[in-house]
């Protein structure tokens, strides 16, 4: 944490460039706080990030903020003091960030939500928001499974494994799952608990649910790496990934379109971090005074594991 803070404070160097930015070369400053390392998502949407950023010709501040909301906030107040001309942070959890976003308004260094939303009631402390729907992606599994499990009597008992507690894809995610899989009674989700959005804390909390319940149908997991780790413990458990138990997860990340292929997962839903792109060319709109949406949604799919076989070959992350 300290290393990834100390980037940040070194190049608190005066305010010299004639954009107004802060390193002094003319380049626009960007100040970044990632999340952290969590899952195969995060690791593809940082590169995507510092690549972009190089391409763009932009000065990128990365601060990687190992999953705490403080570190975030601390980041930004760094991002502040050095006086970068925009700042970009994907938000860990959803609520708390008001404080912190007036003093980056009053500082005048607009600020774009990228991947994660923040609770705010006041949408004008920030530009705007990129990521994905995940509402939209919960809806998509749930969608799946209510049509794969058409001729099924039912009970059809579920086991869900959630993202880090409090942030936007996890309750979005179980918001949009839920209302679909409500419309029919027969599927009762039978736990539900957070994995952290990793593949350690997926395979450890599988582990648990295999212990308290004999009769699991299917598990939802709020992401490809605590499938992943699921599956771990499935096998170990002496189960059959995929047949046994129905799989879901979302994300798409090559070892999760692997296992898809392989057929220990049955479906995904897509979310792209593939945000670079698009956040650059937000930054430098933002950055020359031009108006933007106040929301970018990520285009997105789904995959079968016919359609995982599929598109693997081709796949950039
Ligand atoms: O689904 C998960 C990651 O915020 C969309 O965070 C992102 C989520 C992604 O850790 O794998």
């Amino acid at each position: 944490m300290f290393a990834a803070m100390m980037v940040a404070t070194t190049a608190a160097c005066g305010d010299s460039g004639s954009d107004g930015g802060g390193s002094g070369s003319g380049k626009i400053v960007l100040g970044f706080s990632q999340v952290g390392a969590e899952s195969g998502w995060r690791t593809a949407n940082t590169k995507s990030v510092q690549e972009s950023a190089a391409e763009a010709g932009f000065d990128l501040k990365f601060a990687d903020a190992q999953q705490k909301q403080e570190n975030q906030i601390k980041a930004i107040r760094n991002f502040i003091a050095q006086r970068v001309d925009v700042i970009a942070f994907s938000p860990v959890v959803e609520s708390g960030w008001d404080t912190v976003l007036k003093e980056a308004k009053d500082a005048e260094i607009p600020v774009i939500l990228t991947d994660r939303a923040v609770d705010s009631a006041d949408d004008t402390l920030y530009e705007t928001f990129i990521g994905s729907d995940f509402v939209l992606e919960g809806k998509l599994s749930g969608e799946w499974l209510v049509e794969e499990f058409a001729d099924e009597p039912g009970p059809v008992r579920i086991v869900e494994l959630q993202g880090t507690t409090g942030s936007a894809p996890a309750n979005d995610r179980k918001q949009g799952f839920g209302e679909v899989i409500a419309a029919d009674p027969k599927f009762e989700i039978i736990a539900s608990q957070t994995g952290e959005f990793t593949r350690a804390k997926g395979k450890e909390v599988m582990e648990a649910f295999l212990q308290a319940h004999q009769d699991i149908d299917v598990l939802f997991a709020h992401n490809d790496d605590m499938g992943l780790g699921a599956i771990e413990a499935i096998e170990a458990a002496g189960l059959v990934p995929g047949e046994d138990i129905t799989i879901i997860t979302i994300d798409a990340v090559r070892d999760g379109m692997q296992a898809l292929a392989d057929g220990k997962i049955n479906f995904i839903a897509e979310c792209s971090p593939l945000l670079g792109p698009q956040l650059m060319d937000l930054v430098e709109k933002v950055h020359a005074g031009e108006t933007v949406p106040k929301r970018v949604v990520t285009d997105e799919t789904t995959f079968t594991q016919e359609q995982a076989q599929e598109a693997l070959p081709t796949r950039e992350y």
